[in-house]
């Protein structure tokens, strides 16, 4: 995937094309590149629903509650927003702990294509471009201790420039976090961009984490703090209601959310008329990442 180079402004018709393209070929492998094997692998688990969402829609229908509740308020209130300085600690139960700025983070880990499925707790979903690496190869970069056994991600505090962040929606800054071993997953991902282009402020610029067996909030966006712990960090959202969000938030249409079913999601830019479509255990990356629960009550570890 890493030698995959798209022109700065692929229209998505193209890249839609490619994949329609890429799954027609069906299992002749012998003759694809490196690359479009990694884009036919992401082809495979998307098969139910396979057409890379809108630019103008993932660009535009947002959760972003630093930027206001709405859908629409962080394309419209996060076009000013300074990303630039930008640092980025890794600290807590490390060897060495250092702190990066994003753009060496980006000079250091070159960012390939990742189509993945975002399936947002709320019962829509999108297909995203994303561009981005492996946290795994940054955390390898820290030496990380015995004893630390999850990753808390903090996004930045600012609320002069994040108005949203002046109201107690949420427990301020945003918190996430992950079990090590789900940290160190190939498919937990650096975003750095998203159709081949820069990560656009409102999808969470500079770097954003992406976890695509999880529900959406599970991956923070504008992050400035990676802390290797000891405990189970608590996440904005189990804190807002534990009853409703727990820590793992896996994809799993069998675990209802308290107010409604999570079998079925919207597909964002379908028509109004397009029907749900059934939602996939892990998103459709259990193949991937069911061997991170084996043995796990997952009604119990919701
Ligand atoms: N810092 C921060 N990260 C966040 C959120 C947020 O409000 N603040 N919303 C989460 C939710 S609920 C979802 S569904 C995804 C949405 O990502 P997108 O807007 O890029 O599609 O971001 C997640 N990360
Ligand atoms: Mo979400």
């Amino acid at each position: 995937m890493k030698n995959y180079k798209y022109s700065e402004v692929t229209p998505e018709k193209v890249y839609n094309k490619r994949r329609k393209f890429i799954k027609s070929v069906g299992l002749g492998l012998g003759s694809l590149t490196l690359s479009s094997m990694s884009l036919l692998n992401n082809a495979h688990s998307l098969e139910n629903n396979s057409e890379l969402t809108s630019y103008k829609d993932i660009t535009t229908y947002n959760n972003y509650y630093e930027f206001g509740t709405g859908k629409g308020d962080p394309y419209k209130n996060s076009q000013e927003f300074k990303i630039k300085p930008w640092n980025i600690s890794i600290e807590g139960e490390v060897e060495s702990p250092i702190t990066l700025s994003a753009e060496e983070i980006l000079s250091l880990y070159p960012s390939e294509e990742r189509i993945y499925r975002l399936r947002c707790v709320e019962g829509w979903s999108m297909v995203i471009p994303w561009m981005g690496f492996s946290l795994s190869k940054l955390l390898n970069k820290v030496s990380i201790k015995t004893e630390a056994k999850f990753v808390e991600f903090e996004s930045v505090y600012d609320p002069e420039q994040m108005k949203g962040q002046r109201y107690p929606v949420l427990n301020w800054p945003y918190r996430e976090g992950l079990r090590i071993d789900e940290a160190m997953h190939p498919l937990t991902t650096i975003v750095t961009g998203l159709y081949g282009k820069a990560l656009p402020n409102q999808n969470g610029a500079p770097l954003r984490i992406f976890v695509p067996w999880k529900y959406g909030f599970k991956s923070a966006k504008v992050i400035v703090k990676i802390k290797l712990v000891k405990k189970m960090p608590t996440s904005s959202w189990m804190k807002a209601s534990p009853r409703e969000y727990g820590f793992y938030s896996n994809v799993n249409p069998n675990v209802s959310h308290p107010r409604w079913s999570q079998s079925s999601e919207r597909v964002v830019g379908g028509s109004l008329l397009s029907p749900r479509v059934e939602t996939q255990m892990f998103n459709g990356y259990g193949d991937e990442v069911a061997n991170l629960y084996s043995g796990m009550d997952l009604k119990k570890y919701f």
